[in-house]
């Protein structure tokens, strides 16, 4: 498949006036009525019409009133083009496809019986032969037609204009879109549904209609989608000014999706996952995630749909600066000082554990990539994640205000149009009056950064000299890397742990200087000195992770426990345990390797708890964990030990098994020492009360769930004990879940009945029997013959996404000591899931596929294994250029 080239951008031939659509709408074979009035983009005159087409079956084809014939058009490589045409023409255009048989779930499809599409990023050319590309904007009128007893509801973009019964038992509905899109925020929904609705009134006066679309029977799980829509509404008023330009706005929940949710222009698809939510089915993290992922939906209205992107390679453009609102939206709604920090160190540990991996993979890209061959294998970590980082930047560089003044100038300049990454770096640099042509190598190097930082104190001279060095490992087709504009957040540490008031060199004395400081490091090397400091301080450096690098610095063991007791920077507070918890984890790694090599008798663990003890860990986390003036959900994130992920990640040569084993002798270990503590804090943040999502409940659930997983380590009777008692009396499902893993990993003998009770009770609830399926995939005794006997499990489905992802992705990704066994098993299993999505789903084959991205970074034994089970899924027959592209780039 051929590789498509950002630099080969080319503007369309034709632009798109109006489309008027007609939709019969049947399972087996529905009809598509297309008109489109187009006229030639001055600038490419003689150049050919280009409609894309996929999967299609084209009818007829008519140009200004007259059918075209075969002679007249040709099809290639999915693309119809018309030679000579006129400057101004109407196309008619009549499609079938086929709703029932598609599988990939995108275009149009047929889930549970209702009709659903997904275009983004280029589906819509699987419904009808079109400009398919985000620079091609018109504006919509669709007419739906169907049964009207199979399908009684009918939804498009924008404001419904008529509706009426039809002969036959038909009826139909006819949309209109007041604003101009491009086609992949083209979505129709057809179907048996119900909603929950609500009148609005915006900040204007203005009254809008709020709906959230599910089956029936779901009714009792929309009020958190429709708090979240509302208050996402209200933020962006706020926050940006941001108004909703629509009279209706409606979410629909579909449970065969591929991604999360779809921005489609008034009307949103989502992901069951992200809409459906009751204490008895849903988590404290599953609230939080309907609420990030409505917001997120809901503020691609203006950045995505208002101003779009020009072609895929900008996807960054709508998708990391969405990302950042949505995490914004998030903290604010939080609102707490130890809450927005808890949310940050959220969202870098996603960072760290998903996008750092993919930067050092051979999948590596930039967050506005050069080339693809599949543009859905680029909703990745780096264009979503890290592109929120880079749009963070900004606003760490600019400050709040001149952030907002920058999203005022970009919205002032590009509204209604289709424009780059440079425009936004451009309105931010013009509206901030500063210079970020340094700042575009956020966009065009791939790779994480690495920052070296040292000090040098004068005592005499009262100077603290910082020296930052950084530097940005190669990555596939970017060998060498010019260095980053990249901001650093630094505050320095007293004896006592109060913040010095910083002062640069050649600045003045203020009197109430910041106590935080953001140096802008530009160049390969750069020192910054510090005056009036008066004693050697600790540095606190990338306070608030103020950038996504990776901070070299030689703390202490005892710097860290300091930094962990007393930084007035929760982030780095976090951080600095999670660095020592690390070091500790490296340790034991090694340790368990030579204990394994020394061929003792002797098991591991007898080995470990012969090694010298370390106190400064069980001590700090001691602290912590008995401060009551920390927000519990801030002591939940600084006791969870970095995972195996992160540990492997700090390996040259990544032995999961190693690193399973240590994990788990530190927090038995941790259990022991602390056991008393832990007990405590269980009993100190565990309540009967009625259940609230609210983000301090949720945190005190957070912290008693982690202390149940610290004291199940310890498999004793109490333990068991505790865990069955939780699982019995729970009234929601974040503590019913927690414990029933606490259960799953132990020994306690009502293991059994409690997964079987479980299953029995939420049969029904196909997004409780996903957590089902995942803990068990997940769960430490878990094996690869564990999965297959799941996979026949009559509850398991490859088609349906979520219930693959619950399993098969939760074993490949979650469970890397058994995906990894050393008789190559876990890969032979991957290998056939990949194959056989392959056949139904390319996309979520090929986020499956990526499992192996890293299997450089292990063993010979084990590479030699991972490289096999690579080359057999590369050789088969009919494999997707989804498939192809990641397979390809793991075996380069
Ligand atoms: N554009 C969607 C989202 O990220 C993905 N299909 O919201
Ligand atoms: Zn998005």
């Amino acid at each position: 498949p051929p590789t498509i080239y950002r630099k080969d951008y080319a503007a369309p031939t034709y632009f798109v006036d109006t489309v008027e659509m007609g939709f019969d709408l049947e399972p087996e074979l529905t009809r598509v009525a297309t008109r489109i009035v187009m006229q030639r983009n001055p600038a490419a005159a003689g150049r050919d019409i280009e409609l894309y087409g996929e999967e299609l079956e084209l009818v007829q084809l008519r140009l200004n009133g007259k059918t075209l014939t075969a002679r007249d058009y040709r099809i290639q490589g999915g693309i119809l083009r018309i030679a000579g045409a006129p400057a101004k023409v109407t196309l008619e255009i009549e499609t079938t496809t086929q709703p029932q048989r598609n599988t990939s779930l995108m275009g149009l499809y047929v889930s549970n019986g209702n009709f659903f599409t997904q275009c983004e990023a280029e589906g819509f050319r699987k419904i009808t032969y079109f400009p398919d590309r985000p620079d091609v904007m018109g504006k919509y009128t669709v007419m739906l037609r169907a049964d009207k007893k199979l399908y009684p509801v009918l939804l498009s973009n924008g404001n419904l204009i008529e509706e009426g019964d039809l002969p036959g038992g038909r009826h139909y509905a006819k949309w209109e879109d007041p604003f101009k899109k491009p086609s992949y925020l083209f979505a129709l929904v057809a179907g048996n549904l119900v909603c929950q609705e609500e009148k609005y009134k915006l900040q204007s006066g203005r009254e809008v209609l709020l709906q959230v679309w599910v089956e029936e029977g779901n009714l009792d799980k929309t009020q958190h989608a429709m708090d979240s829509l509302k208050n996402s509404i209200r933020w962006d008023e706020e926050r940006f000014g941001l108004e909703l330009d629509l009279d209706r706005f409606m979410i629909v929940a579909v449970g065969d999706f591929n991604m999360g949710a779809m921005e489609n222009k008034g009307l949103n698809i989502f992901n069951t996952k992200f809409v459906l939510a009751n204490p008895r089915i849903a988590t404290d993290v599953d609230y939080a995630n309907i609420e990030a992922v409505v917001g997120h939906e809901y503020f691609h209205n203006w950045t995505g749909n208002r101003v779009t992107c020009r072609d895929w390679f900008q996807l960054s453009l709508k998708e990391g600066l969405t990302v950042f609102r949505d995490q914004e939206f998030s903290a604010d709604m939080i609102g707490s000082d130890s809450g927005r920090a808890v949310k940050r160190i959220d969202d870098v540990r996603v960072l760290r554990q998903a996008q750092f991996p993919e930067d050092a993979g051979p999948m590596a890209h930039p967050v506005r990539p050069d080339s693809f061959v599949e543009i859905n294998n680029f909703y990745t970590v780096t264009v979503y994640e890290k592109g929120a980082e880079v749009v963070r930047m900004y606003q760490t560089l600019l400050g709040r205000d001149g952030f907002r003044k920058g999203m005022d100038l970009y919205f002032q300049r590009h509204d209604g149009q289709a424009v780059t990454c440079d425009d936004f770096r451009a309105a931010m640099a013009d509206a901030g009056k500063r210079d970020l042509k340094q700042f575009e190598r956020w966009y065009s190097q791939a790779g994480t950064p690495r920052v070296a930082a040292s000090v040098r104190y004068d005592a005499k001279a009262k100077t603290l000299e910082l020296t930052l060095e950084q530097s940005c490992p190669p990555t596939p087709g970017q060998k060498k890397k010019l260095p980053f504009h990249i901001p650093v957040a630094v505050g320095l540490l007293d004896r006592k742990g109060r913040d010095l008031a910083l002062t640069l060199a050649g600045e003045k004395t203020a009197k109430s200087a910041a106590t935080t400081r953001v140096l802008e490091l530009t160049q390969a090397k750069q020192s910054f000195t510090f005056t009036n400091v008066a004693e050697k301080p600790v540095p606190s450096i990338l306070r608030g992770f103020s950038a996504p690098v990776a901070l070299e610095y030689d703390y202490s063991d005892a710097e860290l426990a300091f930094l962990m007791a007393h930084d007035s920077d929760p982030f780095n507070r976090w951080e600095a345990g999670q660095r020592l918890a690390t070091r500790r984890l490296l340790s034991l790694t090694i340790a368990v390797q030579a204990a394994r090599q020394s061929g003792h008798v002797v098991s591991v663990d007898s080995v470990l708890n012969s090694l010298q003890h370390d106190s400064a860990l069980t001590d700090a986390l001691r602290a912590t964990l008995n401060d009551a003036s920390l927000d519990p959900a801030f002591r939940e994130l600084v006791l969870t030990l970095p995972s195996e992920t992160m540990i492997a990640e700090q390996m040259e040569v990544i032995d999961p098994q190693a690193i399973h084993a240590a994990r788990q002798f530190l927090r038995r270990t941790l259990a022991k020492e602390l056991s008393a503590d832990l007990l405590k804090a269980y009993r100190d943040n565990h309540h009967g009360g009625a259940y609230s999502p609210d983000a301090a409940s949720s945190g005190k659930r957070a912290l008693k769930n982690v202390v149940l997983s610290y004291l199940a380590e310890l498999d004793d009777e109490q333990a068991h004990t505790l865990a069955q008692q939780q699982c019995d009396n729970a009234n929601n499902m974040t503590d019913r879940l927690a414990a029933l893993a606490a259960l799953a990993n132990s020994g306690a003998t009502g293991k059994r009945k409690a997964l079987e009770d479980f299953y029995s009770e939420f049969e029904q609830e196909a997004l409780v029997i996903d957590k089902w399926f995942t803990l068990q995939a997940t769960a430490r005794t878990a094996d690869v013959e564990t999965v297959r006997t799941l996979a026949r499990h009559p509850a398991f489905t490859l088609k349906n996404p979520n219930r693959a992802r619950s399993l098969i992705f939760s074993f490949c990704n979650g469970n890397p000591s058994a995906f990894h066994a050393l008789d190559g098993s876990g890969y032979a299993f991957w290998a056939e899931q990949v194959i056989a999505l392959n056949g139904s789903n390319p996309q979520v084959a090929a986020r499956l596929a990526r499992s192996l991205d890293r299997w450089r970074k292990y063993s010979p034994a084990l590479q030699e294994r991972m490289r096999n089970a690579l080359r057999q899924v590369a050789d088969t027959p009919k494999l997707s250029r989804d498939v192809a592209e990641v397979i390809t780039k793991s075996l380069a």
